[in-house]
């Protein structure tokens, strides 16, 4: 049905096409005609131009008009005040000139139409007019700008609150697809993270010291498999191919203890007996002599797969090694949020974004707030909510509505459904809730006890990350 359609807009194009070139062609037969618009066609085409631009104008008023309620409410932010009156300036300002200028061209169009007697005025250049529509745009642009600039500096200045507020400290994780809010604890301060630490339970890489424990014990575990997998494919390899594979010689493997700054290298995941001989040569790492460890694994392919997969575990090891040296501030403390995240009213928060995957972006639209979370480094937005949940249900009249955080990135196939819900309340109840809350530590204990090792700390069923239709309709409207 549809393609019928489409097939009978193309013919009635391509006949609309073809009398137009039968006209033109007719036409040049004919005898000359004097002028081919006529005073009667020109006053039509007047006529319509003003038509058309009250109609325009007056179909953007009735859509105004109609679907100003699906605009977003009030700014529920502090800051979004400021970003709401740059806004509505901008909007003056753009609107009064646009609005003047479409109307003087249609009014003019009819005003100057085509008339028999007429001549029209011929003048090339004027400085005067040159300079005034150059001068005033370039004063009234300025003015914008630096009014937009200050708004923004304002706006994204997160460290002046962090200074002087003494603010909640949150993190929005991000990752496909889903959102984790991470708050920093009873000290106020988010723990640090490394995505070397990520894994079936510490989805965000948070370091505590069981963290390091526990993902360390994991990566030997597969250190200690792959190892046996290499042993066994060496010896396959060695019966296929008797002539072509190396013997096992201990003497070429250069030790595997290789790298010397590896505490705890597993000795039992030596496929033959360690080289004793081949520690000190290894020890200084620096010196430009580098044998490889695996050499006397052979070079196959499925071999070369395996040892790669075992050097980026010995890699990752030594790099989760070197930090756990290091001072960190430990993620213990910290609560681990999913599907819906509280905090008070009144009260300054500063968030800090990382996204483990790609680029997403963290859209709380009813707080006029909005930040990419980039893979790799952290970004911070300060803002203080303004109006509670239930507040806003009786401003906007519906009962069901929610804030939401959102993702304003496409990220992926499920990038739709990633938000969260947020509860702006009193202090009370926010206290209420963090008490209810699991530290990542906790969780962490819970489920090395549990030997559940694929449980994500979730403080709340993922479930609820899912919108009941009300709800969503209401967050759809932005
Ligand atoms: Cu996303």
């Amino acid at each position: 049905m549809d393609f019928l359609i489409l097939a009978i807009i193309i013919l009635a194009v391509v006949a609309i096409f073809q009398l137009l070139k039968i006209y033109e062609l007719a036409r040049e037969l004919r005898p000359d005609e004097a002028p081919v618009i006529t005073e009667a066609d020109s006053r039509m085409n007047g006529r319509l131009g003003i038509l058309f631009i009250f109609a325009f104008f007056g179909f953007i008023l009735y859509c105004i008009l109609k679907w100003k309620d699906q605009l977003l409410p009030v700014s529920a932010s502090k800051h979004g005040v400021e970003i709401d009156q740059l806004w509505d300036v901008s909007m003056v300002i753009i609107t009064i000139p646009f609005v003047i200028c479409n109307v003087l061209l249609f009014f003019f169009l009819n005003k100057y139409r085509y008339k028999k007697e007429r001549k029209a005025d011929f003048f090339a250049h004027s400085n005067k007019l040159e300079a005034v529509w150059t001068i005033v745009p370039a004063i009234v642009l300025s003015a914008l700008i630096i009014y937009g600039l200050r708004v923004w500096n304002s706006v994204t200045d997160h460290t002046s609150v962090s200074a002087n507020e003494n603010p909640i400290n949150i993190e929005l994780y991000a990752r496909q697809f889903d959102w984790t809010a991470r708050y920093a604890g009873t000290d106020n301060k988010l723990g640090d993270a490394n995505y070397q630490m990520i894994n079936g339970t510490n989805a965000l890489g948070l370091i505590t010291p069981a963290a390091i424990e526990g993902r360390l014990k994991e990566i030997d575990d597969q250190i200690a498999e792959l190892t046996a997998k290499l042993k066994v494919q060496v010896e396959l390899e060695g019966k296929i191919f008797p002539k072509k594979s190396k013997p096992i010689d201990p003497h070429h493997s250069g030790g595997e203890e290789h790298g010397g700054g590896h505490g705890a290298a597993p000795a039992e995941h030596h496929a033959p007996a360690p080289n004793p001989e081949a520690h000190p040569a290894e020890g200084g790492h620096g010196g430009g002599h580098h044998e490889d460890p695996y050499a006397w694994a052979g070079s196959s392919k499925p071999v070369m797969a395996i040892v790669d997969e075992l050097k980026h575990l010995e890699r990752m090891k030594k790099a989760i090694e070197v930090f756990a040296k290091k001072r960190f501030i430990s993620s213990e403390d910290d609560l681990l949020v999913k599907g819906e995240f509280h905090i008070p009213v009144n009260k300054a928060i500063v968030f800090q974004f990382r996204a483990q995957d790609v680029i997403h972006s963290a859209y709380m639209p009813h707080f006029r707030t909005q930040m990419n979370a980039v893979p790799g480094m952290k970004t911070n937005f300060a803002m203080t909510p303004t109006i509670t949940t239930a507040e806003m249900r009786k401003i906007t009249n519906n009962p069901n509505f929610e804030y939401y955080l959102l993702c304003n990135k496409i990220c992926g196939n499920a990038h739709y459904n990633m938000k969260m819900v947020i509860v702006v309340e009193d202090q009370a109840s926010y206290d209420k809730w963090v008490k209810e809350q699991k530290t990542f530590g906790s969780v962490l204990a819970s489920n090395a006890t549990e030997g559940d090792s694929t449980a994500v700390p979730v403080a709340k069923a993922d479930s609820s990350a899912i919108v009941p239709p009300a709800a969503a309709k209401s967050a759809g409207g932005m």
